[in-house]
Parts: C-alpha cells; structure tokens; sequence
C-alpha cells in the first residue's frame, strides 16, 4: 500500500514537472521524428540562396542554434518570394515556435504578419536586411548591416580615385550601376550612398542601371545587353552590389575580351567579400570589396539567450565590417574565411 502511494507521487509529480517544462518551452511537433521536445524552437525564413554571402548566413544561423546548445532551428527558404515567407511566418506561428528569425527579402509588406506573430506573443529578431513597418514594436530587436555605410565607403575609395585637382576640366566618370533586389535593404543603402554620390559630383554620371537581383546570371546579362549600347572605351566604372554581380559583369567582359581591375581604365566595385571576390581582388580584378559580414548566428544567439535570461536586448546591433583592396589583402587573410 505504502509503495503504491510512493510509486503514485512520483508519477504525479513527474507529470508536473514535465507540464512546467512544456509550459515554459514550445511543445513543436518535430515533424520528421514526431517527438516533441523541450529544446528551445527557433524558426529562421531566409528570402532565398541566391549568394554565396546567403549561404553562410544559414550556416552561421544553423551552427549558431544547434541541439548541443538546447535549440531546435526550424530553417525555411523562400525561394526568392515575399508571399513564401510570409507564409512560412505564418506556419511557424503556428507551429508555436519560440521565436521567429526573419531575413526580409525587401524592406515592406511585413506589418500584417509581424502583427500576428505579436499577438501570438512571439518574439522577432529582424537579420541581415531591414524592415521598414508602421509601429518599431512589431519586431524585438535587427541584427545585420549598415548598408548606407557600405555604399558611403565605396564612394569614398570612388572619391579617392577619380579626384580632380581643377574644377574645370574635369573627365567624366561613367558608371554602370548594377543594382540588387528592388526594395531590399542592401539595395536601398547602397544605391542611395552612388545616387546621392552622381548628385554631388557633377562630372559623374550613372550610364546605365538595372537590377541584377543580386545574381551572376541577372547581372551577365545586363553586362552584355550594356556593351551592346555602350562603347567600352567610355565606361570608367562598374558598380556592382554584390559579389556574384560582380563576376556576372566580370564574365561578360571577358568574353569581350574588355579589360578592366587594375591597371585598367575600368573599376570594379562589389560588396559582400566571398573567398571567391577576394581572390579576385588580390589578383587585381575586382578594385574594392566592401565587406558585408554573413556570420550573424552568433549576434543572434545572443540576443535570444539574453532574451531567455529576461534581459532587455538592443534594438540594433550592426555587424563590424571592413573593406579589402589588393594592397590589403593576403592570401592567409583568404584562407581564414569562412565564406
Ligand atoms: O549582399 C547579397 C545577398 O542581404 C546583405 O543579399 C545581403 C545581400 C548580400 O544575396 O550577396
């Protein structure tokens, strides 16, 4: 009788104390082994894996919040569309996560969904692009780039460059403008710093601009559709928004056999700082790689775990970031990359 009792307090007490855990931790259904489990759920929607710089944001965001450290990370790519990630916030609200972690392809169109993601009292942390919304209370905390500063430091080294003692006689810099995804936050700071750059500076002039969605393939072709309007002799500079841009536009000139980099009259700009753009700055091919820094998994887990301890966390946090010019640059440096 008495061990009856023993075996039944127990029992019952166990059972509170499992209710109390899934009470304070999401109770997600694992989906692929059907448990359910007490590790903290995170749910990550990614735009995209358009980039190399993509591809190490998902794997920092993945080593960042594994098993070892009590997180189950839920990762969902949006295959390049708004309406698949706003879908896949919405399955996650009600998968019952507990949090969401967004890299928004563009900057608006987020309010509805951040707004039910509040309601459902889940905590979102904003990455690498920004939002723009109508109330800072939809979302807890951006972690990512500064990309008006970006642009900013590639249109000093512009400065630098073409430079003109006498007012009067200064040569056009022409300029083709090769833009990322319309309404994403790179896009905006970095387009802005040149346009804003074309404004001040009376002998610069944006030749020919166009969106390369931040993809060699995009970016290729609206290289080759430039060369067909644009004599090559004229253009002075290519202004590329990321990396894959760049050898995009880099591998329509060598097919034209149009030299550019340096020691040539044409510049090549490109953000990001992929192994693969800075082996091609250091052999002079690209003029300027503007750092863009992917490895945000760590700056996100520790907004969570600070989150998890009650504490107030920083509504933005900006990721350091450099720039890299051949004289800068060694091959150990690239070796030591992550991506
Ligand atoms: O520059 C590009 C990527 O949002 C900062 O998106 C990111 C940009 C990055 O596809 O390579």
């Amino acid at each position: 009788m008495i061990r009856f009792k023993k075996r039944y307090w127990l029992l019952l007490t166990f059972t509170l104390l499992a209710c109390v855990i899934a009470c304070g931790k999401s109770t997600v259904d694992n989906s692929t082994t059907g448990e359910n489990s007490d590790l903290i759920v995170v749910g990550f929607s990614q735009p995209g894996a358009e980039s190399a710089w993509r591809v190490a944001l998902t794997d920092s965001v993945k080593e960042a919040f594994s098993e070892e450290k009590g997180y189950k990370l839920i990762y969902k790519d949006g295959q390049s569309k708004q309406d698949n990630q706003i879908r896949d916030i919405r399955t996650f609200i009600q998968q019952g996560v507990d949090y969401i972690i967004l890299s928004p392809i563009v900057e608006t169109g987020w309010d509805t969904v951040l707004m039910e993601a509040k309601q459902a009292e889940i905590p979102v942390i904003i990455c690498d692009r920004n939002v723009v919304v109508s109330n800072e209370s939809l979302y807890t905390a951006f972690v990512g780039s500064d990309f008006v500063s970006e642009g900013e430091t590639a249109i000093s080294y512009l400065e630098k460059k073409y430079e003109q003692a006498d007012a009067e006689e200064q040569e056009p810099v022409n300029i083709i403008h090769i833009q990322g995804t319309i309404g994403s936050s790179p896009q905006i700071g970095r387009s802005t710093a040149l346009e804003k750059a074309a404004e001040d500076h009376e002998n610069w002039n944006i030749i020919a601009q166009d969106c390369g969605e931040f993809t060699k393939a995009k970016a290729k072709e609206i290289m080759v559709n430039a060369l067909q309007e644009i004599d090559s002799k004229s253009i002075d500079v290519i202004y590329c928004e990321n990396d894959e841009e760049a050898f995009g536009a880099m591998a329509a000139l060598n097919e034209a056999n149009i030299p550019y980099g340096d020691g040539h009259k044409i510049t090549v700009i490109s953000f990001d700082g992929s192994k693969s753009a800075l082996e091609l700055c250091l052999n002079g091919q690209i003029n300027l790689v503007v750092e863009c820094n992917p490895l945000q998994g760590p700056y996100l887990y520790n907004i969570i775990e600070m989150l998890e301890e009650g504490m107030r966390v920083p509504k933005i946090t900006y990721i350091d970031e450099k720039y890299f010019v051949k004289e800068t640059l060694s091959e150990d440096t690239i070796k030591s990359r992550k991506y």
